[in-house]
């Protein structure tokens, strides 16, 4: 991989988007190779959290950019097709993200513009250093958010911000973002791998199955009625019912000792 560096240990699997002379824009290749790592993780079992970073700039400052939105050299010349190509191209790797039983965790180390705030927003949760900046400055560039940020955005914060952020296209800091909503939480920057990997440790060490089920009746159930998605809920309950985490989960509370949890 060119753009992409995969390293994995203690089922974390830390996916590092490297593109030093363009700030870690996405290009096509980024995202084929981002497609083609996603699916891998997909199917090993000895990965149960994903953190997705920014990789230093040309002057090695590992904090400068997460990831400064698409490459927009690549879009200067696209035609209408082109552009929903590249648009579905990205469409593939986000709802991976999404979507994978596998849990996704955003650590944004710096500029998270246009496509950049659009591929946390695709993770299922964002930790943002203190110096970390967002923005969707795509409409002044004459053009919209193409990578899922229409939408992503006004779920995440409202539809009332995410039209204020979209039509003026305003920076906003780390701060701001978790004021309302677009990140969980704002650490010092040299905390911020340390403290996505013990989110991720916290996660794994509770039943996975049970929490990529969580995952899946969450996103499921958002976009339905309430009477479905909580119908919906209840079936999934009823399939972890059927697992060894379960029995030994609420054994190992009614014998008062750790549960043993091992299921994926
Ligand atoms: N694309 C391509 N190259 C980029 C990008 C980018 N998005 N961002 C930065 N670069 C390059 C610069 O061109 C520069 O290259 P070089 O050194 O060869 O001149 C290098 O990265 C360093 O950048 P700067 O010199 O500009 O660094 P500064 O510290 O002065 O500024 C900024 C940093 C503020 C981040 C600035 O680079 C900037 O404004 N970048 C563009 C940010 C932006 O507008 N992002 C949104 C792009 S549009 C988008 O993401 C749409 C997504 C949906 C597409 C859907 C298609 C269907």
């Amino acid at each position: 991989m060119n753009n992409l560096k995969l390293d994995v240990a203690d089922q974390i699997a830390v996916l590092t988007i490297s593109r030093p002379g363009a700030l870690n824009a996405l290009n096509s290749e980024t995202l084929d190779e981002l497609n083609a790592a996603l699916t891998e993780i997909e199917a090993r079992d000895d990965v149960k959290v994903v953190i997705l970073t920014g990789g230093p700039d040309k002057k090695d400052n590992p904090y400068k950019s997460f990831v400064a939105g698409a490459d927009i050299a690549e879009m200067v010349n696209f035609s209408a097709a082109e552009a929903r190509a590249f648009g579905m191209k990205a469409a593939e790797p986000f709802f991976k993200l999404m979507n994978m039983r596998q849990v996704t965790i955003a650590a944004v180390n710096g500029f998270a513009l246009g496509g950049g705030c659009e591929i946390a927003m695709a993770c299922d949760i964002r930790i943002a250093a203190e110096n970390a900046t967002f923005a969707q400055p795509e409409t002044g560039l004459g053009i919209i958010p193409g990578f899922g940020g229409t939408q992503r955005l006004a779920r995440l914060v409202g539809m009332g911000r995410a039209k204020e952020l979209i039509f003026t296209c305003d920076n906003i800091d780390a701060a701001e973002a978790y004021r309302i909503g677009l990140v969980n939480k704002v650490v010092a920057k040299e905390e911020l791998m340390d403290t996505a990997k013990k989110m991720a440790s916290k996660i794994i060490s509770k039943g996975s199955y049970a929490v990529s089920i969580a995952k899946a009746a969450i996103n499921n159930g958002y976009d339905m009625d309430i009477k479905n998605a909580v119908e919906m809920e209840a079936n999934l309950f009823g399939i972890t019912c059927s697992t060894h985490d379960k029995t030994e989960g609420m054994t190992a509370f009614l014998e008062r000792r750790a549960a043993d949890l091992t299921d994926f």
